[in-house]
């Protein structure tokens, strides 16, 4: 049977969608959800369905108009999407495929990959040669001082989750060890508590830090300097024996391949949009294979899942959700493990009456 779908249109719609919590980080807080909700039309009847988060209302417009330009590139084609991956590389080597564009290009990816999967009528891991399975999430809260960490940090525990990622950066180190020791507290020895800087601490500061975290049990420190300096996580990651863990921010495999040359973390973490997409993922997932490193996934947990369970090191999930108040749910957590691959896709579903109320 040959693949003779084409594509017939394209749809993006902006959203800004509340969030249970709001993220903050150590440099900075993300108090809402923008996603770009793209739609992706063939001839075969089924719609590939995706979105993209842009992290600040000032990107949504933006990216949404560059996912409607590479509509008019993408229109017409064949569903094919390594054919789409390359022809949307090639268009964009003199700007270059990074920021705002690798976040549309790596949109269209997996509305691609989406509808393909619906087109075959399979889960999108079943597309990519693997079998749905119940993966460990961690669940992933804020900057939330020592009262709400401990809170949030019970409530997933009594949840199921067996670990819990936490964001400091606090102006003293003190702060951060009596958030962690609150969070240690509520959950006890066998949940996994993981600390996230944001890029928030010079050099000598996380190492300052790092060593000082040695003595709480943590089971990886993320990003504690800023994320393109790959010698300075190199450092620090020589300098104290907590792993280190990078990657939301690389985009594409290319980023990740200069890290990995720079031996910057002791684990991975690369974000699905800014990797760029299905296709993407898959080229990084080859790389942190060769380099030993174990993957886990930065937000976007609906396709993220698919992904991971065809992903040779395979390691967390992150649990946050940015989209759920405009998703049918595809992806259930219990026992602290994501359960999933129910539907055809990567499942993603718009609760339209949502859409409509969150649209920008
Ligand atoms: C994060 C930062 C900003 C938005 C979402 C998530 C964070 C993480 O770095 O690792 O979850
Ligand atoms: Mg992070």
């Amino acid at each position: 049977m040959k693949n003779e779908i084409k594509i017939t249109s394209l749809r993006a719609r902006s959203v800004n969608v509340p969030l249970e919590y709001p993220v903050k980080t150590a440099v900075g807080t993300v108090a809402t959800s923008p996603l770009v909700l793209i739609d992706l039309l063939t001839d075969a009847g089924v719609t590939g369905r995706a979105y993209v988060f842009t992290y600040t209302p000032l990107a949504l417009k933006p990216v949404q108009r560059m996912v409607e330009e590479l509509g008019t590139v993408v229109v017409g084609m064949p569903l094919a999407p390594y054919a789409i991956d390359q022809a949307l590389q090639s268009r964009f080597r003199l700007i270059g495929n990074t920021g705002l564009v690798r976040m549309a290009t790596a949109g269209i990816d997996m509305a691609a990959w989406d509808a393909l999967a619906r087109a075959c009528d399979l889960p999108l891991v079943e597309l990519l040669g693997g079998k749905a399975r119940p993966l460990r999430a961690y669940d992933s809260h804020s900057m939330d001082g020592v009262a709400l960490g401990r809170e949030r940090a019970k409530a997933a525990a009594e949840q199921g989750f067996t670990a819990i990622k936490t964001k400091i950066g606090y102006p003293t180190l003190e702060e951060d060890i009596a958030v962690v020791r609150a969070i240690r507290a509520a959950v006890g020895s066998d949940v996994q508590i993981l600390v996230d800087y944001n890029q928030g601490l010079t050099v000598p500061e996380a190492i300052r830090r790092g060593r000082a975290l040695e003595q709480e049990g943590i089971a990886w420190i993320e990003e504690p300097t800023l994320q393109h300096d790959y010698q300075g996580h190199a450092a620090v990651r020589a300098a104290m024996n907590v792993p280190v863990q990078m990657g939301e921010n690389w985009f594409g495999p290319e980023d990740m391949g200069k890290a990995l040359a720079a031996q910057a973390s002791d684990l991975c973490m690369p974000d699905l949009m800014k990797i760029g997409g299905v296709s993407g993922w898959l080229r990084a997932s080859a790389l942190a294979e060769q380099a030993a490193l174990p993957m886990s996934s930065h937000i976007f947990q609906e396709f993220s899942a698919h992904l991971l369970a065809v992903t040779p090191t395979c390691h967390w999930l992150e649990r946050m959700d940015l989209a759920g108040p405009v998703l049918e749910p595809p992806i259930e957590f219990k026992d602290g493990m994501a359960h999933f691959g129910q539907s055809a896709g990567a499942g993603i579903v718009w609760r339209e009456d949502q859409v409509d109320r969150f649209a920008v």
